[in-house]
């Protein structure tokens, strides 16, 4: 079987936008809201448990502020803070704020030049990922993805595998003929259940979960000179991820 997409997670795989994008954006939108709430490193990393803000919020309200006295309604209030909190995070990345993952940028021009396709499955919201392309990539990059699947377009965030089967859905392709890259526990059974082969690349938030079924698990993936550290499965001898590699990967039985 050929090769035909690479299926990127956004959060934590393309760029590492949790701890000081989503948890700072969340803040700064509890603060102008005039709530005393604050999500700290710690706390967000338990939070994350959660995908999809709007998910979060409504389990950070169930468990740490089940008695709130505010004369709105839970709904009505997540629904306020999380547009708060995208106007915020789209100010974040704006700014330039936080760069692309060793690797990605020049996996990405690999894939085009070889004529693998692109894709995004991701539990953020559209805006988000066309604003951490744009900042990072420039804006004509947003058209290097066929398929951009993300957010609310599905009934069921991470780890259901909806968001992949509509991605591959809209791709036209099968989860044979394709790879996954995610980073996180939740993403990697969103994947899996959709049938995909996946490469996990951890950060500081996923590094000590679960990855069982993953094809490869490492640090990062790495450059020339700046390689990846295995953390589960087999490398090889390679020491950063290239296209020739992915295909190896993706050949294994
Ligand atoms: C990770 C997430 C996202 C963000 C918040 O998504 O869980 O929910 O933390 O984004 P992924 P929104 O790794 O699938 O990209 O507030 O826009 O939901
Ligand atoms: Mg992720």
């Amino acid at each position: 079987m050929t090769l035909r997409a690479l299926l990127f997670d956004v959060d934590g795989t393309l760029a590492d936008t949790e701890r000081d994008g989503h948890r700072v954006a969340f803040n700064r939108a509890f603060a102008e809201a005039g709530l005393d709430w604050h999500w700290g490193e710690a706390l967000y990393g338990k939070l994350l448990k959660v995908s999809g803000g709007k998910e979060r919020l409504r389990h950070y309200i169930k468990k740490w502020k089940p008695r709130m006295d505010r004369d709105i309604e839970p709904d009505e209030l997540i629904v306020e803070l999380h547009q708060a909190k995208t106007r915020h995070y789209l100010e974040l990345m704006s700014g330039g704020l936080i760069p692309l993952r060793p690797g990605v940028e020049r996996l990405l021009a690999e894939a085009r030049e070889e004529g693998v396709r692109l894709a995004i499955a991701t539990t953020t919201a559209p805006k988000n990922v066309t604003a951490l392309l744009s900042a990072t990539l420039g804006e004509h990059s947003v058209g290097w993805f066929d398929v951009i699947a993300a957010g609310d377009c599905v009934p069921r965030k991470k780890p259901a595998p909806d968001i992949y089967i509509r991605a591959l859905d809209q791709l036209g392709l099968g989860a044979t003929e394709c790879l996954a890259l995610e980073d996180s526990d939740n993403g990697l059974e969103s994947s899996l259940a959709a049938g995909l082969k996946t490469l996990v690349t951890v950060n500081g938030y996923t590094a000590r979960q679960d990855f069982t079924g993953a094809a490869l698990v490492l640090s990062q993936l790495g450059e020339p000179g700046a390689g990846f550290e295995v953390l589960a499965g087999d490398a090889g001898s390679a020491t950063y991820v290239d296209l020739a590699f992915l295909r190896t990967l993706f050949a294994r039985r």
